[in-house]
């Protein structure tokens, strides 16, 4: 039995993995860690899915070939020395993740800004957290998150702008349910275009027009000093700037937000009437061309009101990644120093003294969207990309694949075989995964956890600080990478947070910095910087040199790209609840593949008959960037005009699925935090001649076909597929595909039904005609668990009735399908209990809960009709 952290989102549960000796293991919430006191969502609960080595990159490789890690270490090093002899240290760049551990990211940061003399080191931090933090710095003079979780459970009023918390966050989102649960005074307020699922639980849902969170804010800002709110004590003695803000405030209109006055009234006087307010955001606030200002004129109410560094008070960016903050803390953007310092004389100087540097680097380097186009252009000529997917997660990412196709020295390491960037790069090097690695990361409330090693390592894989270290020592610095474990570099990183730091800088490790081996082994999960009873900014102390907050002035202002004639419609992406990012983990998960199966697209009704598209349909998005073709979903929980698709399908699981080739570049101006959430796009209906579903024991090379997703069954792979030439030459052409991977006799059935039945064991099966037939997969996945079959069993395989629609997956943990729960509400089940009981759906992790009681509510308004 290990104690070890979650590998998936910002909030940082504690797992308990218990090794089952054959490669796998049981896990389990950590009841005694207190980010998640043992709970664990769908996500979390499914890891033991995950751990399987089949589709892992076990050895080094170059060009294809296997080689040895002797061979592939000294081509990188000898590679990085020719570039910057050539053509000097900002020829090279590294990119970087939030999934690292502190210590693989610390050793990064240090290779780079120290010894290769450069700062084009980015991370997809970048996509992600980096509007905060330039929203943080101009606010309080560092990178400070002033909060904890509790904070929310003490607040009066939580209002959760651009967060979908119910799907991303899903613990947290269960403490804050529990908590109004026990306090129903307490009101929620979800500020976001779309209906989500997080609304659930909100007393208010502004679906305000995208972008205009700026107007929002400042309309509150000048309605709480209309109101004679400012806490005049606080802004006097901690604050500079509020009168200019003000100005901005009161110049920018409200209208623009198109949400009901009445409902933008109810708003400001909840906001205005309780002292306890939590405002949490996310990626609806970061990743916009006005990122960093949404962020501040938030900030901005927070100081107004001095609600700061109080139990259940304060602004909250909640992070996405597990080591989000531990990239913030070893400083691993290309903007930022390690240890919370910053690109300016004392800073460089300081951290080149501690870390005695060879060449250290003097000024910021490239952010990752023109990192990636100074890839493409030919100035950066060996980019070195660790735990990160930028050929599916950047925007304009057909541009991102040209880069790294085209460039000469490119470097992955990576966990697993087959990604869209490892697909796209020369040089793999193979990393540990989550079970294998050791290590901290630091989550969204500071708090610090263990990551610890509960399986062996496979192959010839290795920890990505060890790989970084070895190239160090190749280059001739052995001395500053000669660490001979995880411990040491932890030790480093926390002295170095402490030189020199004589409470200048918020993140000071100080009492860490002696850890013993043991010591670091035991590390019981910690919160750094503050503590209950004395929280950051409550009397001030904020670190700009003067020691007061900055109000900021923020106008507000319509996106980068607006929609035209052309393009008239605006493309929201975002995440569902059962995939992580780019599914090289969750995509492994046969039971995370039931919720949201296929990469969708999601119109509003007006918009979809306008277009003549229908629930089912194939459509195609395309954007001046690129394009994709998802399958086609009407949804009354996007606005009129606006567009969403999920940001999880690579061209691994879906040729055209991957969305990001037709999102924009659009960068906000000082965090560089691209636009991901808003894209002028136009959409249209493929026009398919045939659809169909494939079940396979071993994965199909499928043929040239419109549109195609794959997914994970019990011990096979699902197909969904559909496409343009005739039927018949696609029977001929998939079945060809089919029986090439899963030979055996090939047997017809009725409805266009095909089979592979060997032995009496189906190895695949084929169903193809004109219409879509969604019930295809539930229906026979069942038969791909049996491992013979009877008469008659293979004669209702063959020749069977269609049992009804299961109408997809509801519950992850017990597999329940939305069929079985409005069966069993239909049956008496009244309340989220009663319809666990009847179908265990809702009893386990809980993610599913939402959905049940939307299902819930959907009977009883049927049953009021
Ligand atoms: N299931 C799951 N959970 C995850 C992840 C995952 O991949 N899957 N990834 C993790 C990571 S790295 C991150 S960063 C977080 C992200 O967590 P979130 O930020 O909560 O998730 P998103 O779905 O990206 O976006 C949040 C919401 O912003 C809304 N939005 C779009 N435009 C605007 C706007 O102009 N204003 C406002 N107010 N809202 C807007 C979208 O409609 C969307 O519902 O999730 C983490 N958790
Ligand atoms: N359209 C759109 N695009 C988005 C977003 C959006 O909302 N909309 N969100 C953005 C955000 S917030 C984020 S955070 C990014 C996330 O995007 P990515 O970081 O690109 O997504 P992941 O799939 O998490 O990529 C992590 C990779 O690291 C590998 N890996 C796992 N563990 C290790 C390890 O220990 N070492 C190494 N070397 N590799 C490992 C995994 O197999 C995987 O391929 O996407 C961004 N892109
Ligand atoms: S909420 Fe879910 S994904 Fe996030 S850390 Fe906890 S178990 Fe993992
Ligand atoms: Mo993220």
């Amino acid at each position: 039995m290990v104690r070890t952290t979650c590998p998936y989102c910002g909030v940082g549960c504690g797992v308990v993995a218990t090794p089952d000796g054959q490669g796998g293991a049981a896990i389990q919430g950590d009841a005694g860690h207190p980010a998640n006191r043992g709970r664990l969502c769908s996500k979390g609960a499914a890891l033991g899915e995950t751990l399987s080595l089949e589709d892992r990159l076990l050895h080094p490789e170059i060009d294809g070939r296997r080689v040895s890690w002797d061979m592939a270490l000294d081509t990188v090093a000898n590679g990085l020395r020719d570039t910057i002899e050539r053509h000097g240290p900002d020829a090279v760049a590294f990119y970087v993740s939030g999934q690292l551990l502190t210590e693989d990211y610390y050793v990064a940061n240090k290779l780079i800004k120290g010894f290769l003399g450069t700062a084009n080191i980015d991370t997809n931090s970048r996509l992600c957290m980096a509007s905060s933090v330039a929203g943080h710095k101009r606010a309080f003079g560092s990178d400070t998150v002033p909060g904890l979780y509790e904070d929310f459970e003490l607040a009066d009023l939580v209002v959760l702008v651009g967060s979908n918390l119910a799907w991303c966050h899903p613990v947290l989102f269960q403490r804050l349910e529990a908590a109004k649960r026990a306090r129903p005074a307490m009101k929620i307020v979800v500020i976001d275009p779309r209906r989500t699922e997080t609304c659930d639980i909100a007393d208010l849902h502004l679906a305000l027009k995208p972008g205009s969170d700026v107007a929002l804010f400042n309309g509150l800002l000048a309605e709480l000093a209309h109101r004679g709110l400012t806490n005049k004590r606080f802004v006097e003695r901690h604050t500079v700037g509020l009168d200019d803000a003000l100005i901005a405030a009161r110049a920018s209109g409200i209208d623009t937000c198109a949400v009901p006055p009445t409902e933008v009234a109810l708003f400001f006087d909840w906001f205005a009437s309780r002292e306890k307010v939590v405002t949490l955001y996310s990626q609806g606030v970061n990743q916009s061309s006005a990122g960093v200002d949404k962020v501040n004129a938030l900030i901005n109410c927070h100081l107004l009101t001095g609600r700061i560094g109080r139990p259940g008070m304060g602004p909250f960016s909640i992070t996405g990644q597990p080591n989000a903050m531990g990239g913030r803390e070893v400083g691993a953007l290309s903007n930022t120093l390690a240890a919370h310092m910053e690109f300016g004389a004392p800073d460089v100087d300081r951290v080149g003294r501690f870390w005695k540097a060879a060449r250290m680097a003097t000024r910021p380097g490239l952010k990752a969207v023109d990192l990636f186009e100074a890839v493409r252009s030919g100035r950066i000529k060996a980019v070195w990309i660790m735990a990160t997917n930028p050929v599916a997660s950047m925007p304009n990412a057909d541009a991102v694949r040209e880069a790294l196709r085209n460039c000469d020295l490119s470097i992955v390491s990576e966990a697993i075989r087959a990604t869209d960037t490892v697909d796209a790069c020369r040089i793999r090097l193979p990393a540990l995964a989550w079970a294998e690695k050791d290590g901290t990361v630091t989550n969204s409330e500071r708090g610090i956890s263990r990551q610890r090693p509960f399986l062996p390592a496979p192959g010839e894989a290795r920890q990505d600080w060890w790989i970084l270290s070895q190239v160090a020592q190749r280059l001739g610095y052995g001395e500053a990478f000669g660490w001979t474990g995880v411990a040491d570099i932890f030790r480093e990183h926390a002295a170095l947070s402490s030189f020199e730091n004589e409470g200048r800088r918020d993140f000071d490790l100080g009492t860490k910095a002696n850890l013993s081996d043991a010591e670091y082994e035991q590390l019981e999960p910690f919160v750094w910087g503050q503590t209950k009873d004395k929280r950051f900014f409550a009397n001030g102390g904020f670190f700009h040199s003067d020691g007061r907050a900055r109000f900021i002035a923020t106008a507000s202002r319509a996106p980068v790209n607006a929609p035209d004639e052309g393009r008239p419609l605006i493309l929201n992406t975002g995440r569902v609840r059962d995939q992580w990012h780019t599914m090289t983990r969750t995509g492994k998960s046969a039971r995370l593949a039931g919720h949201r199966p296929e990469p969708t697209l999601e119109l509003h009704p007006t918009d979809a008959a306008l277009r003549g598209l229908a629930d089912g349909d194939i459509a195609e998005v395309t954007s001046s960037w690129g394009r994709s073709v998802l399958r086609f979903h009407v949804s009354e929980a996007v606005r009129a005009g606006e567009a969403f698709a999920p940001m999880h399908w690579t061209a691994q699981v879906s040729r055209a699925g991957r969305i990001n080739a037709a999102v924009n570049p659009a960068v906000d101006p000082i965090s560089g935090q691209p636009e991901l959430k808003h894209t002028p796009v136009e959409i249209r209906r493929l026009d398919m001649r045939w659809h169909g579903t494939i079940l396979a024991r071993r994965p199909v090379m499928l043929p040239e076909i419109s549109y195609w997703a794959r997914m994970r069954g019990a011990g096979h792979y699902a197909y969904l597929v559909a496409g343009v030439q005739s039927l018949d030459a696609a029977r001929r052409a998939l079945s060809a595909a089919v029986r090439a991977a899963n030979p055996g006799p090939w047997l017809d059935g009725d409805a266009g039904l095909g089979a592979v039945i060997s032995d009496g064991r189906v190895e695949a099966l084929m169903s193809l005609g004109e219409a879509r037939d969604a019930t295809t997969r539930d229906r026979f996945a069942p038969f791909m668990a049996i491992d013979r079959l009877t008469v008659d069993q293979r004669n209702e395989l063959l020749h069977g009735e269609a049992v009804s629609d299961r109408g997809g997956e509801i519950c992850a943990c017990f597999g329940v399908s939305c069929g079985a729960v409005e069966n069993a509400i239909a049956c008496g089940a009244g309340s989220l209990d009663a319809v666990g009981a009847a179908t265990q759906a809702g009893t386990n992790c809980g993610s599913c809960r939402p959905e049940i009681r939307a299902l819930l509510r959907a009977a009883r308004l049927k049953q009021a009709a």
